[in-house]
């Protein structure tokens, strides 16, 4: 094939395969049910693939659907299912869809498999769990299946799996298993299982198979990088010497191969895919890479699949022309899977149709590729038209209104060191005195439960069935309740709870300018929950204050400190699709002021207490080492910007989703925030000694429940975590809250959970422990 992806979105144009999902787990349909719609979607992707260009008899177009998770279907396939689930393991070693649901998502005691993100996308795969006794075997029914019925359909697909050596690179050795065992010491008896695919998928009449195998780009996985390198030999060697087995492409998405393409193209390995989006081409090659790579088909991943922008077709033309000359054939085709991106831009109406005309999501991108292979094969001229109208789409965005402000601009090479610090910690401790609060302050992260009549409203609104007056009168009601109810459970520093937010960054991104958010834009997060990340096309700024109205109400119920709440620019843009025109670090700034102007307006309110949340702050961390240093120095700049200019009687917290802070510790400690609240719950309060250790000496929360659960703790419980709190960090600096925002929490629970929350403290207060 000379034109192909590595990957289409599965969950469906109107989330078809999340409803389904869900449906099936409520108990509403059964497992037929799911698998006819699963098959429905299939199909339909098949033929919009095909419509859209790619072959259909020639293995352009990949099986790349998932139920779940891609990490969790290759788990399932070679047998690796922890010991705690064998038993939804049948006698022929098979585990059916209500099953593969329970390794995901846990059943009572059995704790589902742990997930984190895929690579540098806003994707979360399951970690497969290996031991050193863990039995491979092949089970490949739905690869195979899938790749059948396709057959039946008239097309000649490729089937997809996660390669060998990514799959245990990607694992955690399983509890219990000796120190110092690592799942990839497993790659020789892994390896026959993907030979017994490649047979069985022979057999069936496959062409062609993809084994993606991102971890050879990767440095920041646990295995060093080359000792992944110098597994290919040995893994490729193997399998490309099977007799019966479909012509092999490795497909090494999300960054730069380096020298595991020597090392790949010293295989038998047919075809090679490179991202050469985030990775390049050395301009040479050795002589014996050179002459092996001439054998090969390099598909070059030019479209970009991180991303939702048109971007220069030209150029892209031109990097394929490039890799012709190094490899005996070239393929075109996107530099990851287009899982990463919604659908179609055609399903968005009401954006501006010249925003429209910049932008590509999954179904033009798989034109572009089809675009470009047609150049591949029959020369430039016969796409000249098209090159040309993606080349004008650029130049075009380059002068259109709101892409360069003049007044944004200036305002950012205005800025001095000095619009980055706040005034000395020590100084400012003295400055809030005057907020009067007690020892051991207790608060919340900030939203409370979303109920259902909150969601209805919202919906209304968007239908027009609720007027905004209306909809603000019951946003309203709500905020005096959550007051009332704070109040009455005796927290200390109340929170207005956030109904008027559907999400913590498309709220902001309606309200900024710059921003467009879609309708129809959902992409995959894990499992069968979906974002819908907003657009970040122009200069950002700010035509009116955002959260002032409901802050200043929330603050005029009640004598208590109300906490006005934002969220942070390096998560807005980590949450967002950004634009690509410009350093992220200026278009982190742009949003830094912004939030920066609504610190200022939420003062004057007289909101004394302000949250900027930076959930996503380790998440956007690169992969590569060497870009690390630069990251961190822009996104803590960032968040130093927006806050600095906050008086200093103002108090700032901070909220970080996660407790390892490993590599981005000092980064934490240099956001200055006078407050940081922090998941601690579910590790025991171990993140206590961490901070303590690392020298921060700034405010915090280490959170004393866990609120991922429905669990409500006990008054002992939180006490004994407290009290153990207090050992480690003067009860001067120590902050009492729960892990997270309550949002997906229901009221029953939370209430009980933040009542235990107070008498724990109340008790800890009146103990003697914490005296010095
Ligand atoms: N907001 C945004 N992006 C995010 C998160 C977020 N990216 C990373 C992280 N959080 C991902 N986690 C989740 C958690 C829950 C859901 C999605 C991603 C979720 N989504 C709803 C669903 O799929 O049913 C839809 C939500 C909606 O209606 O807007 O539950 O917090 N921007
Ligand atoms: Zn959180």
């Amino acid at each position: 094939p000379t034109g192909t992806i590595i990957g289409y979105p599965r969950i469906g144009r109107r989330r078809e395969l999340k409803r389904a999902v869900e449906a099936f787990w409520a108990g509403r349909i059964d497992a037929g049910e799911l698998e006819s719609v699963a098959a429905d979607l299939r199909a339909a992707t098949r033929e919009r693939l095909a419509g859209l260009g790619l072959g259909r008899e020639d293995s352009s177009i990949p099986e790349s659907f998932s139920f779940y998770d891609q990490v969790l279907d290759a788990a399932i396939a070679v047998g690796a299912v922890p010991p705690r689930f064998a038993h939804l393991v049948d006698a022929d070693g098979r585990v059916d869809l209500a099953g593969l649901f329970t390794v995901a998502r846990g059943e009572g005691e059995h704790a589902p498999l742990e997930m984190t993100k895929w690579f540098d996308s806003n994707y979360h795969y399951l970690v497969p769990e290996i031991s050193p006794t863990t039995a491979f075997s092949l089970h490949a029914e739905r690869i195979v299946a899938g790749f059948l019925e396709a057959r039946e359909a008239g097309y000649l697909t490729r089937p997809v799996i996660v390669g060998p050596i990514t799959f245990l690179a990607l694992a955690k050795p399983a509890d219990g298993a000796p120190e110092g065992f690592r799942p990839l010491d497993r790659l020789d008896d892994l390896v026959p299982v993907y030979a017994g695919l490649f047979e069985q998928l022979a057999e069936a009449g496959a062409e062609w198979v993809q084994l993606d195998e991102p971890a050879l780009v990767s440095e920041s996985l646990d295995e060093p990088r080359a000792r992944l390198v110098a597994a290919v030999g040995g893994v490729y060697g193997a399998l490309g010497a099977l007799d019966a087995r479909p012509s092999i492409f490795v497909a090494a998405p999300y960054g730069s191969l380096d020298e595991a393409l020597p090392a790949l193209a010293a295989t038998p390995v047919e075809a090679i895919g490179l991202d050469l989006v985030r990775g390049s081409l050395p301009d040479a090659f050795d002589p014996a890479t050179a002459e092996s790579l001439a054998a090969k088909t390099l598909v070059a991943g030019v479209v970009d699949g991180h991303n939702i922008w048109r971007g220069d077709l030209a150029d892209a033309f031109a990097r394929v022309e490039a890799v012709r000359s190094l490899a005996g054939s070239v393929a075109v085709s996107t530099s990851t899977s287009l899982l990463h991106v919604p659908h179609d831009v055609a399903d968005e109406p009401q954006l501006d149709p010249r925003l429209a005309s910049w932008l590509a999501f999954a179904d033009q991108k798989v034109a572009q590729v089809t675009v470009l292979a047609r150049g591949l094969a029959e020369g430039r001229a016969a796409v000249e038209a098209d090159l040309d109208a993606a080349s004008a789409a650029l130049r075009d965005r380059v002068q259109a209104p709101g892409v360069r402000i003049p007044r944004v601009r200036d305002r950012l090479a205005a800025l001095e060191d000095a619009d980055f610090s706040r005034t000395a910690y020590e100084e400012r401790v003295a400055a809030q005195a005057s907020l009067d609060l007690p020892e051991l302050p207790t608060t919340t992260i900030g939203s409370f439960p979303q109920t259902a009549e909150i969601r209805r409203a919202r919906a209304g609104l968007l239908s027009g069935a609720v007027s905004a007056e209306g909809y603000r009168a019951q946003m309203r009601e709500e905020i005096e309740r959550v007051i009332r109810l704070q109040e009455r459970i005796g927290l200390d520093v109340l929170v207005h709870g956030e109904p008027e937010r559907n999400d913590m960054v498309q709220y902001f991104a309606e309200l900024l300018d710059g921003f467009a958010v879609t309708v129809n834009g959902w992409v995959q997060s894990y499992g069968s929950r979906c974002t819908r990340p907003s657009i970040l096309w122009g200069d950002v700024s700010r035509p009116e204050p955002m959260t002032v109205e409901w802050a200043a109400y929330a603050q005029s119920l009640t004598e208590k400190s109300v906490k006005g709440m934002l969220t942070g620019p390096v998560t807005i843009l980590a949450w967002s699709f950004v634009r690509d025109d410009q350093p992220l670090a200026d278009t982190a700034r742009q949003v830094a002021l912004a939030l920066r102007d609504e610190i200022g307006d939420l003062e004057s309110a007289g909101i004394r207490i302000i949250q900027v949340d930076e959930p996503a702050l380790r998440e956007l961390l690169p992969l590569k080492l060497a870009d690390q240093a630069a990251y961190l120095d822009w996104s803590v700049g960032s968040f130093r910007l927006a806050t600095a200019g906050a008086h200093p009687a103002t108090q700032i917290h901070t909220h970080l989703c996660y407790s390892e802070f490993g590599v981005v510790i000092d980064a934490i400690r240099d956001l200055d925030a006078d407050v940081t609240s922090i998941e601690a719950a579910r590790s025991r309060m171990e993140v206590v000694d961490d901070l303590a250790a690392s020298g921060f000496d700034h405010g915090i929360g280490p959170g004393v429940y866990d609120i991922h659960s429905p669990r409500v703790p006990s008054v002992d419980e939180v006490t004994a975590l407290l009290e153990r709190a207090v050992g480690g960090i003067p009860a001067t600096r120590l902050w009492v809250n729960p892990d997270c925002g309550l949002k997906t929490r229901g009221y029953e629970e939370t209430v009980s959970s933040l009542e235990n929350l107070v008498a724990a403290t109340n008790e800890v207060r009146a103990s003697a422990v914490r005296e010095p």
